[in-house]
């Protein structure tokens, strides 16, 4: 009965904590589970690669609910923003007396009454909406992050709604330079956080989203204005690489070098390919091969300087676009719930995993709700 005997304990017990963290998700038991809703949200609608990337729920009438949710708590911070004289004990006009938490205990008990919703017939639902390209009973890779999509800009495009009918002040359906004020958060935030830094704000970027110079920018310009990763208006992508350049060019010649674009840029673009990842650097030693080939590449002119011009090739890496997430989103469902490894999902693979599906939501007694660091 000596160190030996110990150490296998030890040993055992390691192992066994591995096995049980690792242990496949089917296996475990699904009536512990709450299907829970998304509990927070923050009024920060714009996505940058310096901003957390919300993920959209996989259901339609999930997301509904959230979105539901969303525009009653979106109302409640919308008053006491534009009403700061209500704080928050005297209720605002029109609000009701009773929170909306109410609401929100609802939707989640009927998410979690399987007579209501019921997770088999949803998917047995969803699924021929998901397998169209071509519809031959299996899902892949593409056809779930097209449906990914789908939701993504459902829910882009819901917010942007939102905003403009907080913006659009004389209500002609337009926001104008003037209308537009950046939110209180901005114009008090400290000078760090990229709003104020990548002049988010000014006139410049307004005008590049104006696609059509009228002046004013109706829906979709705005919604651009909001997200320029995901836009094709060209006068706004070469709008972000311009303000990428500003944010990045410590010597102010309105050019990248390549230390600026290696300190700067590279990394992120690295850490975006995935076979990207394989040299391991020094951040801090001098510039390495794939950063001087990456370079070269990208200076069609071969000045030694990158240009916003040449930027663009890379724009949407840098910002990830919403059409990067929905892939990243699809890659980890199926590597989660395909269980035979074909690299494609067949209903009843789907059904046997439904969690997977629905785990934006899903909540454990035991176990932390991290799922959306996934996509980080
Ligand atoms: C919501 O977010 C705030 C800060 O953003 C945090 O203090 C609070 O704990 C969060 N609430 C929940 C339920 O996660
Ligand atoms: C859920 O739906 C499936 C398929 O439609 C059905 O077989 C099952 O009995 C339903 N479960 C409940 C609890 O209603
Ligand atoms: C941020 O910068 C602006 C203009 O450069 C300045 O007026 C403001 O005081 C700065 N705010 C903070 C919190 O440093
Ligand atoms: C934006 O466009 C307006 C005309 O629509 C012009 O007056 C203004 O100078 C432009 N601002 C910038 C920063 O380009
Ligand atoms: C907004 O204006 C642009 C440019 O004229 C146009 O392509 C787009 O369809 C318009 N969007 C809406 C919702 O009217
Ligand atoms: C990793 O780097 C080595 C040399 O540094 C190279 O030969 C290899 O192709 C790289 N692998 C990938 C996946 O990039
Ligand atoms: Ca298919
Ligand atoms: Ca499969």
């Amino acid at each position: 009965m000596g160190k030996a005997s110990i150490i296998i304990y030890i040993v055992i017990a390691v192992l066994l904590l591995l096995l049980l963290s690792h242990s496949p998700k089917k296996n475990s038991d699904h009536r512990h589970r709450r299907l829970k809703l998304r509990s927070n949200f923050s009024v920060t609608p714009f996505s940058t690669h310096h901003t957390h990337h919300e993920h959209v729920a996989f259901d339609p009438l999930v997301a509904d609910i959230e979105r539901h949710r969303e525009d009653k708590q979106w109302e409640k911070q919308y008053i006491e923003h534009s009403h700061p004289e209500f704080d928050g004990h005297d209720s605002a006009p029109g609000e009701e007396s009773q929170p909306e938490w109410e609401d929100f205990m609802d939707a989640e008990d009927y998410l979690n009454d399987e007579e209501k919703f019921n997770v088999t017939s949803r998917l047995i639902l969803l699924f021929p909406k998901i397998d169209v390209d071509p519809a031959d009973g299996f899902v892949t890779e593409h056809e779930l992050t097209e449906w990914n999509m789908q939701q993504a800009q459902k829910e882009v495009l819901h917010r942007t709604e939102r905003e403009m009918e907080l913006h659009d002040k004389n209500r002609d359906g337009f926001v104008s330079f003037s209308e537009y004020d950046p939110p209180s958060w901005v114009q008090n935030g400290d000078n760090n956080t990229f709003g104020y830094e990548m002049g988010w704000w000014k006139e410049e970027h307004f005008n590049a989203s104006d696609l059509d110079g009228n002046g004013l920018l109706n829906l979709t310009e705005f919604n651009d204005f909001l997200h320029p990763a995901d836009t094709k208006n060209p006068k706004l992508l070469q709008w972000l690489c311009k303000e990428e350049i500003r944010e990045r060019d410590t010597d102010k010649d309105g050019k990248l070098n390549l230390k600026e674009f290696f300190h700067g840029l590279f990394d992120l673009v690295r850490n975006y390919d995935e076979e990207g990842h394989n040299s391991s650097h020094n951040p801090d030693s001098s510039v390495d091969a794939p950063a001087r080939m990456l370079f070269a590449q990208l200076d069609k002119d071969g000045d030694g300087y990158l240009s916003d011009d040449e930027l663009l090739p890379i724009i949407g890496k840098i910002h990830p676009s919403e059409h990067y997430y929905a892939k990243q989103q699809a890659d980890y469902i199926i590597s989660q719930a395909d269980a035979d490894k074909d690299g494609r999902l067949t209903l009843t693979e789907m059904i046997d995993n439904p969690y997977v599906f629905y785990s934006a939501i899903f909540n454990d007694e035991e176990e932390e709700y991290d799922y959306h660091d996934e996509f980080r």
